[in-house]
């Protein structure tokens, strides 16, 4: 039988790592600092409870750091609550849900296909078997439109609007929304989990100020550990989420997690954060443009933050093969749905592209748009003598130095 060395595995994922253009875009890559404060002695810490009210002894250099991050999360966000414990995004959203509305209660959410996540009301879900879910659509310019959300919300009355996405790259009037759902006691979720990097560096609105809750992950956009937050304006709602995240979903939380959420939060309050932001969204509109200069259909012709989605159906392309081809060449993506899409989830008709992973690489315009027709050239088989420059790339644009 063979023997497998455990490190060899963890020198070949760090290898395959640094030798890879990463483009799915809910990655992105920790800072070394966050990282040591994730993997520190904490990791052997139970720490059930809350900060000066645990349910074991020896919790009191973890009360600091609990501290520390939530209020660096609260500074960073501008919000006067937030719970930085629950483990990952769809447990951030469990939680949030419940915070705010009851079993059954009904739910409007953007449509997977168009955009939404499993946790915003997929049958198979927590959030679609225990709610009712309404979903709305883009519009015929695969835009969120308020007139169809409006209509939609004075007709069925749901108790709360989802907003924010996975894989949608239009505008989105969350001004308006907050006006009409209002107007209709309906309550706002924005699950900023992709751009919650552009809210924090203030490129974006803040949706706190239109929102009930507000929930995220902190490791895509925002560069951090992996996990999820939940930030509230309203005390009422922050003692629900606290006691619906523990005890209610959550036992112990990742203690050292926490502490490199700690380390993330004060890494992106900073002004070389606002422009390392800045350029994501420079370099995601600079590589849509090249797909569009090949003649690939983007499902909005703009991006206006890290990721697009390209249609494979005209050029008859496969996306799973797409997916596994380019990954043969050191270059990651996802197959993804697009709106309408009557295709399955193993073989759907997009991908989706997602700059954040470059940018962390500091790579500018001129690879981006060389990646960018890499991409097209391999999918093509234009060339096939790629994967020495691609390594070459990635050897001058290390991940971590
Ligand atoms: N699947 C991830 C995303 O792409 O949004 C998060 O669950």
């Amino acid at each position: 039988m063979k023997i497998y060395n455990f490190l060899n595995f963890l020198k070949m994922e760090v290898k395959k790592q640094e030798n890879t253009l990463n483009l799915i875009a809910s990655e992105n890559y920790s800072s070394i600092n966050s990282i040591i404060y994730a993997s520190s002695s904490f990791i052997n810490k139970y720490t059930e409870g809350y900060p000066k009210n645990r349910y074991y002894s020896g919790c009191k250099f973890f009360d600091l750091i609990e501290n520390k991050s939530i209020i660096e999360s609260q500074n960073l966000f501008n919000v006067n609550f937030s719970n930085v414990q629950p483990h990952s995004g769809s447990q951030a959203n469990y939680s949030a849900l419940q915070s705010l509305i009851n079993i059954n209660d009904k739910i409007l959410s953007l449509d997977l296909k168009s955009g939404g996540h499993l946790t915003h009301g997929f049958f198979k879900n927590f959030s679609g078997s225990y709610f009712t879910i309404i979903n709305y659509f883009l519009n015929k310019n695969n835009l969120i439109d308020n007139n169809i959300i409006n209509l939609i919300i004075k007709k069925e009355k749901p108790k709360l609007l989802i907003l924010g996405y996975s894989s949608y790259h239009g505008d989105l009037d969350w001004n308006y929304l907050r006006k009409i759902s209002k107007k209709n006691n309906c309550y706002i979720l924005s699950d900023i989990s992709h751009i919650s990097g552009f809210v924090s560096s203030g490129i974006y609105k803040n949706p706190i100020e239109f929102s009930d809750i507000v929930t995220s992950t902190t490791h895509k956009t925002l560069r951090g550990i992996k996990g999820g937050i939940i930030l509230s304006n309203n005390y009422r709602y922050y003692k629900k989420i606290n006691s619906l995240v523990f005890p209610g979903q959550q036992g112990g939380c990742i203690s050292n997690f926490i502490a490199g959420k700690f380390f993330s939060f004060k890494e992106s309050n900073n002004f070389n954060f606002i422009n390392y932001t800045k350029q994501i969204i420079l370099n995601s509109k600079i590589m849509l443009k090249t797909f569009i200069n090949r003649g690939y259909n983007a499902i909005i012709n703009n991006t206006n933050n890290h990721m697009f989605l390209i249609s494979l159906n005209k050029i008859n392309l496969n996306s799973l093969f797409v997916e596994k081809y380019l990954e043969k060449y050191g270059i990651m993506l996802n197959k993804n749905f697009l709106p309408k899409d009557n295709k399955n989830s193993i073989n759907p008709s997009g991908i989706r592209i997602g700059l954040s992973c470059l940018t962390t690489r500091k790579m500018k315009n001129l690879e981006i748009e060389l990646i960018g027709n890499y991409i097209c050239d391999i999918i093509e088989k234009k060339k096939n003598n790629l994967f020495i420059n691609i390594r070459i790339l990635c050897k001058k644009f290390p991940i971590y130095k």
